[in-house]
């Protein structure tokens, strides 16, 4: 499945942005100071739609693990993403928030029960996915609040095609340990990138704010460590890295696209490790205490 639906990306992400003005309404207006929570791959898409919205200058952003959210504090709207709507902790929040602040869900499935304690619903039911493995729900919602936002172009649907029509850096999969670097709205786009390993193909794989790797995480760094910048790099960090011997690799394609390109070499570092990408190892679809 997973192979399938990150194939589909690209059409996705179009359908996203054509229905962003429709789902305006359900959506946080500018100058609203909003919270956005998830888990797992949900919550680094709020991270990374936090930077965005609060970097436009469209208002306050905070994302939070759902588990983490701190309930004394008041936001004008909760914005939680979530494929299945039926993760614990997100429909355990939206319950205890109900009454007190709007909440407003971007799901997958319409009859799940997040739908019906939300009190705004925005369903991509055509991004949902059979996999456990999380990749177009993931981006496509990204792609919808970022349409939203003004930030959307045709660009990035088609840097979504380069990244899966063009072949992956070569020597990637024969690296023993990854690093994925981000700036802004990427260092969430980063810690997905390191999750899409570990669960596709139980590779060992970090994130970090690109500047804060230089304060610590660089020392682990080896001549097969892979150190992958999604975005723009800061000034002198790739000669940084390349002096430790490890690999540097930056693409020139918008972030979320880069992103894409991480999702397939997951799948070819399972594919060389004998991994069945659909079913990994201890993880579920959806978490349910
Ligand atoms: C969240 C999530 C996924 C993860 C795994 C378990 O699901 O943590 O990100 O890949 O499958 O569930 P959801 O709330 O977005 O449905």
């Amino acid at each position: 499945h997973v192979a399938r639906e990150l194939a589909s990306q690209p059409d996705c992400w179009q359908r996203a942005a054509d229905l962003a003005d429709g789902a305006a309404g359900q959506l946080p207006a500018a100058g609203e100071r909003i919270a956005v929570v998830g888990c797992g791959t949900s919550y680094f898409m709020a991270q990374a739609y936090a930077a965005l919205r609060e970097g436009s200058g469209q208002g306050e952003t905070d994302a939070f693990a759902a588990s983490e959210f701190p309930v004394g504090r008041r936001y004008d709207r909760i914005v939680a993403l979530s494929r299945s709507g039926t993760t614990t902790e997100v429909l355990g929040l939206l319950a205890q928030l109900r009454g007190t602040t709007r909440r407003t869900v971007v799901i997958g499935d319409p009859d799940s029960p997040m739908a019906t304690t939300a009190d705004d619903t925005v369903v991509l039911g055509f991004a949902d996915e059979k996999s456990v493995v999380q990749t177009r729900f993931a981006t496509t919602a990204l792609t919808l609040l970022r349409a939203q936002l003004g930030l959307h172009t045709d660009a990035v649907v088609e840097d979504a095609q380069v990244a899966l029509a063009e072949p992956l850096p070569a020597g990637l999969v024969e690296c023993s340990q990854f690093t994925f670097l981000g700036r802004g709205w990427s260092v969430g786009l980063a810690n997905e990138a390191a999750l899409k390993m570990r669960e596709a193909a139980l590779a060992w794989s970090e994130a970090y704010p690109a500047m804060e790797y230089r304060h610590g995480p660089i020392s682990i760094s080896t001549h097969s460590t892979a150190t992958w910048m999604l975005g723009d790099a800061p000034t002198g960090l790739s000669d940084e890295v390349h002096a430790t011997g490890a690999r540097w690799v930056a693409g020139g394609l918008d972030p979320l696209a880069e992103l894409v390109r991480v999702q397939r070499l997951a799948l070819a570092i399972a594919a060389s490790r004998g991994l069945d990408p659909d079913r990994p190892r201890h993880l579920t679809r959806s978490v349910i205490l």
